[in-house]
């Protein structure tokens, strides 16, 4: 790679954004543009991963082997998301256990949808629906993102993410056509996750205070209160077909819109939420910080493992045969 100067790769980087290309780690971009990815993906990670616990929460309770089955593969497809997106931001220089020390200490955000609890497994279904539905509409337009390896993470993402949303539909669908419990179940979490769900989307455009600059380097494509109408449109005719009522008296179709309007979000509500007061906060860091002190140990014993396979391939190229012929020791 030939060294260029920063003049170029300011060239270079705004025609790259201009022609709709991709940045790619070893390119040169603004400080700016390095630190917003890394904030970017290190919180999505992080979102990824605590929200591994929710749904977590009804592995062992779940009412049959397979909605059990079910359930398991989704939450290990979140761990397999966390994973690449971290990855991800390594490609830019972060350190993935520094952004895990972050986010433990409250000094990096996940996403304020994982801050609410789940009290019955119809929320399971609720979460698939709306929680992974808006996930769909927030990130689809993200495999556009003008950072190659975080758009390239997103194109799998969503594949499963839209697996996950139907398996949510699904287990709803189920639970509307059993006992009138069990539909009140699916009304009492579809009146619970409703609000939070359109607040996954951020604040309102008016005080969004990173959007302009995202959207100028194609990081996002669209405004937040977009994706948001977005998802509203798309959602209100699954509800009707689930037969659910969402929870908002002002919600109904614009004719001249050709949008449906919707009630005023708790900005408050969302403010405590991502600020660490949300009903579920402490519990989830707490939790966090324990699955990392529990595994240290792994990690050490990764490393030591890995320091051992690097000094047997840099024995066997002084010697100069290949590591799988160093026998046992060498190929372990
Ligand atoms: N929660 O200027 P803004 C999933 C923060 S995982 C918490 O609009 P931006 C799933 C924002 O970070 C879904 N914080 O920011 C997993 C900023 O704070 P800082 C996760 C939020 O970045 C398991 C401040 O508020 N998805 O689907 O332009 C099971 C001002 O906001 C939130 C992603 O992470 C929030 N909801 O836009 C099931 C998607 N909203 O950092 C499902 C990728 C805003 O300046 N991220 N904040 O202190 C994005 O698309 C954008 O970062 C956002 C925010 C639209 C979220």
């Amino acid at each position: 790679m030939s060294a260029v100067s920063a003049a170029d790769g300011e060239r270079v980087f705004a025609e790259t954004i201009e022609k709709d290309l991709r940045v790619e780690p070893r390119d040169w971009m603004p400080d700016g543009y390095r630190k917003t990815m890394i904030r970017q993906i290190a919180q999505h990670a992080h979102s990824e991963i605590i929200g591994m616990q929710p749904e977590g929460a009804w592995i062992t309770r779940a009412p049959s082997l397979r909605r059990k089955a079910i359930l398991l593969a989704k939450v290990q497809d979140e761990a397999g998301h966390g994973l690449y997106l971290y990855s991800a931001a390594e490609t830019l220089g972060a350190d993935r256990g520094d952004l895990t020390r972050r986010l433990i200490e409250g000094r990096q955000k996940y996403s304020s949808i994982f801050n609410y609890p789940t009290l019955t497994f119809a929320d399971v279904g609720v979460i698939g629906w709306l929680v992974d539905g808006a996930a769909i509409c927030n990130q689809v337009p993200l495999c556009r993102s003008s950072f190659g390896p975080y758009a390239r993470a997103m194109i799998r993402i969503c594949k499963e993410e839209s697996f996950h949303q139907r398996q949510g539909y699904e287990l709803l669908m189920t639970m509307m056509t059993g006992t009138p419990e069990q539909r009140e179940m699916v009304q009492d979490a579809t009146n619970r996750w409703w609000w939070p769900s359109l607040m996954m989307f951020g604040p309102p455009d008016n005080d969004s205070p990173n959007s302009a600059q995202s959207m100028a380097w194609k990081i996002k494509r669209h405004s937040n209160d977009e994706l948001r109408q977005r998802f509203v449109d798309m959602t209100v005719p699954q509800a009707e077909a689930l037969g659910v009522t969402l929870p908002d008296p002002e919600l109904r179709w614009n004719a001249e819109r050709e949008h449906y309007d919707f009630g005023e979000i708790d900005w408050a509500e969302f403010k405590r939420v991502i600020s660490g007061g949300g009903p579920m906060n402490e519990q989830r860091i707490a939790h966090r910080r324990r699955a990392d002190e529990e595994g240290a140990w792994v990690r050490e014993a990764a490393a030591a493992h890995a320091a051992k396979q690097a000094g047997a391939r840099a024995g066997a190229a002084a010697a100069g045969a290949r590591p799988g012929e160093q026998g046992e020791g060498g190929a372990a």
